[in-house]
């Protein structure tokens, strides 16, 4: 005979979940029990919540199969939200299990309730509560059924009196299905694609995480049509190496090369992506549209025609009826604008950067208090990372730096609250990538704002010794918040963060801490931070008053600079 929790426990270890990430608390105290006799499942007690729904959700975009978090009777289902949010909205299959008030209690305005069913309504593609044990195992089934197949969120609430009912003798254990179902475009569809393109003289492709699965055949698709690809952040892990053909990313962490491969262009073909930064998409083209989600075509720009299906099979489809183009000359001019952006880029990672002679009279600057520069700290990490490395990366200018500092080599992992934008992701998300595989090096690039926010479980990766290498980009202030008060023309207010030493309070809680404050110092922490055998924060003073400029500066935002960089010399001489 099973209770309802070891039933629901049971199921998930045969599916192969490893770990369940949470906070112990009545209505789940038989879940945490059922656990703790279950030697395939390892509990992670997280200090807050969101944590553990950050965290499940990163698992389950490394692995693309279900992770589990937990959130007991109201306030701590509430503190789940924000990072199933984020599970959602990255497509993640994530199982929540939250407690509830006893049945009889429910409805009644009782101590700590809340309604799950309402308040998980807007993230959940499967939300139910769980009333009674003739509802098992079905319910079971569905909620992780539905979480994989739908790539989201389902939430099994389990009332305080139901997780230690008992199950009738023989109760089938509940099976999840991982396979999902593949869809090819219409050949007739496929065949109008290739005319258009056949037709085009300069095709851009923007290229999403979508066609993750398509590697060859997106190369084999740039190499026929002589085109530039555009890679969305996401697209960066599986696309960006050995491919001549990619330009970098667009939209406000993007570069100039975009913006010419997308108005030089007579087609734009968008493969996998749903890129949202529609100002950064160009008029006037014949855009073309691939995607598996029908629903998602034309949701950024207006498209011409629509290939609804898998990315590899529709490319399978397509690739065989282009013709070769001859004219490389838009994919050469673009690969070109990108060289030299990338080289005027690289001379912010030179530690004597700041030292150098500059201007036109060449004056040498002699500045002993030059801070670190952003730049210089994560070009470093991506020299000394590990090859098969995790990233996570904050939501701020940290993922600036990432996208422009960091090569994914193939086997290097990406991820960051990339659709919801959330901060303090970072942290949380190493932590779920660690817990996967410590033997695997997991990085952060945490903003001082994004780790400050959750800052509680860094205890957690000691608790558990998870060796985790959080790398804060110090910078004191919410930089980006900074950059979007400045472009309007504002002057940035409330903005400026009263940090303590980062590399302290990681000591004092039993990690490494390590802290910089000169850019000479920077490789040889960086050096050690990698190499170091446990949880390691390395807290690095960075240059405040580094600006990231996105690809095309509208005139409004030069102006805004200006008014701003004005108003606050005024402010702080009054
Ligand atoms: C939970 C949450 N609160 C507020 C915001 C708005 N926001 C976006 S970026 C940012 C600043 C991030 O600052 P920090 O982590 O210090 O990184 P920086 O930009 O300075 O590198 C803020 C407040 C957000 N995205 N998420």
């Amino acid at each position: 005979m099973s209770t309802v929790a070891e039933l629901l426990i049971e199921s998930l270890a045969e599916y192969g979940v490893t770990s369940v990430f949470g906070v112990v608390g009545d209505a789940l105290n038989p879940v945490t029990d059922a656990i703790r006799r279950e030697d395939r499942i390892e509990w992670v007690g997280v200090r807050h919540e969101e944590v553990g729904a950050f965290a499940a959700g990163a698992q389950a975009q490394l692995t693309g199969r279900l992770a589990v978090c937990m959130g007991t009777v109201g306030p701590g289902a509430v503190h789940l939200l924000n990072g199933l949010y984020d599970a959602k909205k990255s497509h993640a299959p994530v199982l929540a299990i939250c407690g509830q008030v006893p049945r009889e209690e429910m409805g009644t305005e009782f101590f700590q309730e809340v309604d799950n069913d309402r308040l998980f309504a807007d993230v959940a593609v499967f939300n139910r509560t769980v009333t009674t044990i003739d509802q098992l195992p079905m319910l079971i089934e569905q909620a992780a059924n539905a979480a994989i197949q739908d790539s989201g969120v389902a939430v099994l609430t389990l009332p305080g009196d139901v997780g230690g009912l008992e199950l009738p003798d023989g109760t089938a254990v509940p099976r999840f299905i991982d396979t999902r179902p593949r869809s090819t475009p219409a050949p007739d569809v496929v065949q109008q694609a290739a005319s258009l393109l056949n037709e085009a003289d300069k095709v851009t492709l923007l290229v999403g995480q979508g066609a993750r699965d398509a590697r060859a055949e997106v190369l084999e698709l740039a190499e026929r049509l002589a085109a530039p690809m555009v890679l969305t952040l996401k697209a960066k892990e599986g696309l960006e190496r050995d491919n001549d053909h990619e330009i970098g990313q667009s939209g406000l962490l993007g570069n100039p090369a975009t913006t010419e491969a997308f108005e030089g262009c007579d087609v734009l073909f968008l493969v996998g992506t749903d890129f949202p930064y529609r100002d950064f998409l160009p008029s006037g083209k014949t855009v073309i549209q691939l995607d598996v989600r029908g629903s998602h075509i034309g949701r950024r720009t207006p498209v011409d025609l629509a290939l609804v299906g898998d990315a590899a099979l529709g490319l399978q489809a397509l690739v065989p009826l282009l013709e070769q183009k001859t004219d490389g000359s838009h994919l050469e001019d673009t690969r070109e604008s990108y060289a030299k952006w990338r080289e005027r880029q690289a001379q912010f990672t030179d530690p004597d950067y700041d030292q150098k002679p500059k201007g036109l009279l060449r004056r040498k600057v002699d500045n002993p208090d030059a801070r670190v520069r952003p730049e210089l700290l994560a070009a470093t990490l991506d020299r000394h990372a590990a090859q098969d490395a995790v990233f996570t990366t904050d939501t701020g200018m940290a993922t600036v730096w990432l996208s422009r500092f960091v090569q994914m080599s193939g086997r290097r992992q990406l991820l960051g609250s990339f659709n919801l934008g959330s901060m303090a992701n970072a942290m949380p998300q190493a932590l779920g990538a660690s817990v996967l595989d410590r033997r695997r090096q997991v990085v952060a690039f945490c903003g001082d704002g994004g780790l400050s926010m959750l800052m509680g479980d860094l205890i957690t990766a000691v608790a558990y010794n998870l060796p985790v290498k959080l790398v804060v980009f110090d910078n004191g202030q919410l930089g980006m918040v900074k950059l979007e008060m400045e472009q309007v023309g504002l002057p940035e207010y409330g903005t400026a963060l009263a940090n303590p030493d980062f590399a302290r309070v990681a000591e004092s809680v039993g990690m490494r801490g390590i802290r910089v404050e000169h850019p000479g110092d920077v490789d040889a922490a960086v050096k050690d931070a990698m190499a170091y055998d446990g949880p390691v924060l390395l807290d690095v003073l960075t240059n405040p008053n580094e600006v990231a400029l996105p690809p095309s500066p509208t005139l409004e935002q030069g102006w805004g600079f200006a008014i701003a960089k004005m108003k606050e010399s005024v402010d702080s001489a009054e």
